[in-house]
């Protein structure tokens, strides 16, 4: 059978290649014509290990080609962006446009996996968007009788930087509008999961995925509350932490800038928007969050006035250490509001991930890039920002006489 997979970001384009690496006919469709042509010559469009060395393999066995546009397939695996609005409900309308596309070329029989990370119940809107688009097919979301075509959700759950490593080893929930759907669609996953895959409902798949990251957010805010305590009190939140964790039962995650990415800072919010009232918790733990970029901007702010013309050296852009995916990235908002805030004072990024000043940055003149060295030693103020493994490395004599913001505890 024939896989289309629409959508060929961070974990579309990486499912893609896993499948064609197993002798699957895979298709990969995106909007994004840079993308449909880098994939169609094997190369990769995002830093990820292993990624480059299997796409090339598919390609070159011919058993993964691009497209722009949504073909006949025998399944379909949806895996396009889920963002939220400005008032944190659901952004659906890529993966409405990715089911329109699927629709006409229909025929029965088909599977559809919804994979992007959604607000329970969007596995069955897209059961109901396809019956309103195809009123000739059965649909599993009417419970009459056998369905024409079989759809259920099963979330990615895979780390950046690990992605091809644990698409295989993972467990994987598969929930179906119907138990069947479950079965017709774990079938797809079976072919590379090394894991157990887990058969369920479409909306308990839908939550476990969310629930998943809840738990991650609030556990990175307790550790970002801990610093703000431990600032108050005077106390070292490291020392704090690598103490308590100490006891066999106790876990605390680090605290840092705030939470990047476009998972863990992003799918609580769906939680809240589905029960306002009772994820008291989950909201909290995504202001607490949310709100540790500006502490960290403003602490740096207040020390910049106590110099005369300083140089600021911020090291780490991207969202989380040795990735190159600044999107949604802390640290760089960090250097934005400083930038922002103090046009003049100069500010040098130090990325080993990140060549370029980032297009949000372009317009400030005080903004430019530099090597991680000669950054340090330019500076009177030094921010760490991400814990890339070559900056823990570094000599702590080049710190010396600076006043040091060390964010990510890298160099205690
Ligand atoms: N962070 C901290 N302190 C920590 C750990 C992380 O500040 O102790 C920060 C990171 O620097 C980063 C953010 O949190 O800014 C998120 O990083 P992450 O490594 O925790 O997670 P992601 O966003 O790369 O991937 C998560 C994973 N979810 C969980 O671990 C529960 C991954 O398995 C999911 O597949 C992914 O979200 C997703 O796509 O949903």
């Amino acid at each position: 059978g024939t896989v289309a997979v629409v959508g060929l970001g961070y974990i579309g384009l990486p499912t893609a290649v896993v499948l064609a690496t197993r002798d699957i006919d895979v298709i990969g469709v995106d909007i994004d014509p840079r993308i449909v042509s880098a994939v169609s010559r094997g190369e990769v469009p995002f830093a990820e290990p292993d990624l480059v060395v299997s796409l090339a393999g598919a390609v070159a066995m011919g058993t993964l080609s691009a497209t722009d546009t949504v073909p006949l397939a025998d399944a379909y695996i949806i895996a396009v962006p889920t963002p939220f609005n400005a008032d944190h409900t659901a952004d659906l309308s890529y993966v409405r446009r990715a089911t329109e596309q699927i629709a006409p070329q229909l025929r029965g029989g088909e599977i559809v996996v919804l994979e992007s990370t959604s607000p329970p119940g969007t596995t069955e809107s897209v059961s109901r968007w396809l019956s309103e688009l195809r009123p000739d097919l059965r649909l599993p979301h009417t419970d009459e009788g056998l369905p024409d075509i079989h759809i259920a959700h099963c979330p990615e759950r895979v780390l950046p930087g690990r992605i091809m490593i644990e698409m295989i080893t993972n467990d994987r929930v598969v929930g179906g509008i119907t138990p069947l759907c479950a079965q017709r669609a774990a079938s797809i996953y079976r072919v590379f999961c090394q894991g157990e895959i887990c058969l369920t409902d479409a909306a308990s798949a839908e939550m476990a995925k969310l629930v998943e990251n809840a738990y991650r957010d609030i556990n990175i805010a307790f550790a970002n509350e801990l610093s703000y305590v431990s600032d108050e009190l005077e106390l070292d939140v490291w020392e704090v932490i690598r103490l308590a964790n100490r006891h066999p039962r106790v876990n605390i995650l680090s605290p840092g800038p705030g939470v990047g990415g476009h998972c863990i800072a992003v799918d609580p919010w769906f939680i809240v928007g589905a029960s306002p009232g009772s994820a008291k918790l989950i909201r909290t733990a995504r202001e607490i969050n949310d709100s540790k970029p500006n502490y960290v901007a403003q602490q740096v702010i207040e020390t910049c006035t106590r110099f005369k013309n300083p140089t600021v050296a911020c090291l780490g852009l991207t969202f989380k250490a040795n990735v190159d995916d600044i999107r949604e990235s802390p640290a760089l908002h960090v250097v934005e509001l400083i930038a922002k805030a103090l046009p003049d004072v100069e500010l040098l990024l130090a990325d080993p991930f990140v060549h370029e000043v980032p297009d949000t940055l372009a317009g400030y003149e005080s903004v430019r890039t530099a090597r991680c060295r000669d950054a340090i030693a330019a500076a009177d103020i030094v921010v760490e920002l991400v814990d890339h493994d070559q900056f823990r490395s570094l000599s702590r004599s080049l710190l010396a006489g600076k006043v040091v913001y060390d964010t990510r505890g890298v160099w205690r």
